[in-house]
């Protein structure tokens, strides 16, 4: 993409609004713009990114061998007084009537909806197992909705659900979707602990938060400090394999870590003395093994090898899709602006002509820039009549992982400067290995 093309509308100044780093630099960066009260349009850069994060989502909730679907926003709430929660969901639940004077409501969560879908679809355990999921907007009409994508009040969710004919089926799906999610969290170069959790008006016993430390998060957590080093890294996952999603959940969850709703002291004062943390962090997932909450209030049952029928077992599985880029800028930012790790870079590379109409430097910049392209590198060329400074101000607000600065007395010499926003680090070299170095960088990045 050429500056000169995009609409990057960046602010100059502090957002007086913003009172965390990420909401300020989303809205100086040109990612979202408020419409009204969390709820925000998405400019081509914010939305850049979380198309990105979405692709990643999809990519490791198929990988597990769970279904992509697609649900409305706006559901009847016909289902929601079946299953008792129309009333239990309070405030948060956006109510609206049609012209018909039906009651709807925007979707908070589906997990009655999908029950419906799925009671008049399957009927034999021989169907089952099976989780369907899909990534919608969702509504919940938070009474402090703050901190920009963080709260909103309107939100991107992946919400998974999963059909189990007993609970040794459903937990496996449990512990499946764990384990993807950290692969998932992984992926993006995030570090998301996850921590036993309450169920809230999800309902059910079992559940899981997924937390990334953060000193604007605003979840108190508890913490044995093992829980930083482990990793799932590229290790080979058998997903139906139920011991070894077990065996990965007992790894990741028996070391202490717990956010304040559950936080026990006692057990907390076992962890060795040097090893026990507090912090705060931010939540961007949860998931919950509920049992039977809704389908046996809304008649859910398949028939059973001995004609029998029973109500299936459920769990329900969130990753707060648009809250992830307020983590993930949490996690990765400086002084000067965002600094992307490069699985969700919206631009992976950055190209900075310093002197546009110097006819050196833009060929240079052309060259560049279609190699990159050639390359899927996806480049931003500032090909703006700018000064160096201003662009440079630019890119590092932007936070595009690694920055190509082209200028006439470099080429004199045959070089550019490969600079890396995470380290600084600036190497120079020909314009050809400052591709192939990018090319190399990129090479292993899913
Ligand atoms: N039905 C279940 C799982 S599918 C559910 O709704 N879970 S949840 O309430 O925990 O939401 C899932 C994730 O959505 C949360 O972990 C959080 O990351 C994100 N989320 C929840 N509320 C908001 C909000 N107001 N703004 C942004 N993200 C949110």
């Amino acid at each position: 993409m050429r500056l000169t093309r995009y609409f990057l509308p960046i602010m100059k100044d502090t957002p007086s609004e913003a009172s965390i780093a990420s909401h300020r630099l989303m809205l100086r960066a040109g990612m979202i713009r408020q419409s009204s009260a969390g709820i925000y349009s998405w400019l081509p850069m914010g939305f850049k990114v979380l198309q990105r994060l979405e692709q990643i989502v999809h990519e490791e909730q198929m990988r597990a061998g769970h279904i992509p679907m697609l649900m409305p926003t706006l559901q009847s709430a016909d289902l929601w007084k079946e299953s008792g929660r129309y009333d239990d969901y309070g405030k948060e639940m956006l109510r609206i009537t049609d012209r018909h004077g039906r009651d709807m409501l925007y979707g908070p969560t589906n997990e009655e909806l999908i029950t419906d879908i799925f009671r008049n679809a399957v009927n034999s355990y021989k169907e089952l197992p099976k989780t369907l999921y899909h990534i919608q907007w969702k509504f919940r009409d938070e009474v402090r909705p703050r901190f920009g994508v963080m709260r909103g009040r309107e939100f991107y969710m992946k919400d998974g659900y999963s059909f189990d004919v007993d609970e040794a089926g459903a937990l496996h799906s449990y512990n499946r979707h764990l384990v993807s999610y950290l692969r998932t969290y992984e992926r993006m170069g995030l570090k998301a602990i996850p921590m036993k959790a309450d169920t809230g008006p999800i309902g059910g016993d079992h559940s899981h938060e997924f937390l990334v430390l953060a000193e604007t998060g605003e979840s108190e957590v508890f913490y044995d400090s093992q829980v930083m080093d482990m990793e799932l890294g590229d290790r080979e996952v058998d997903f139906d394999d139920a011991a070894q999603c077990q065996g990965i959940f007992d790894e990741f969850t028996t070391p202490y870590a717990r956010t304040d709703e559950t936080h026990d002291e006692a057990k907390f004062n076992d962890v060795p003395e040097d090893r026990r943390m507090s912090a705060r962090g931010i939540e961007v997932g949860q998931i919950f093994y509920f049992g039977t909450k809704y389908s046996e209030s809304m008649g859910a049952e398949v028939v059973m090898p001995d004609g029998s029928r029973k109500p299936v077992e459920m769990g329900s599985h969130g990753i707060g899709v648009s809250r992830l880029i307020g983590a993930l800028i949490e996690a990765n930012h400086d002084g000067k602006g965002i600094i992307w790790p490069e699985s969700v870079a919206p631009f992976r590379v950055g190209l900075v002509n310093l002197r546009q109409g110097d006819e050196a430097a833009d060929a240079a910049c052309e060259s560049l820039y279609a190699g990159l392209v050639k390359a899927g590198l996806d480049p931003l060329y500032d090909d703006r009549d700018e000064r160096a400074g201003a662009k440079f101000a630019s890119m590092d607000l932007i936070g595009c992982p690694w920055r190509i600065t082209v200028g006439p007395r470099g080429l004199k010499n045959g070089v550019v400067e490969l600079t890396s926003r995470r380290t600084g680090e600036t190497i120079e070299v020909s314009p050809e290995a400052a591709l192939e170095r990018c090319i190399e960088i990129y090479a292993d990045v899913q």
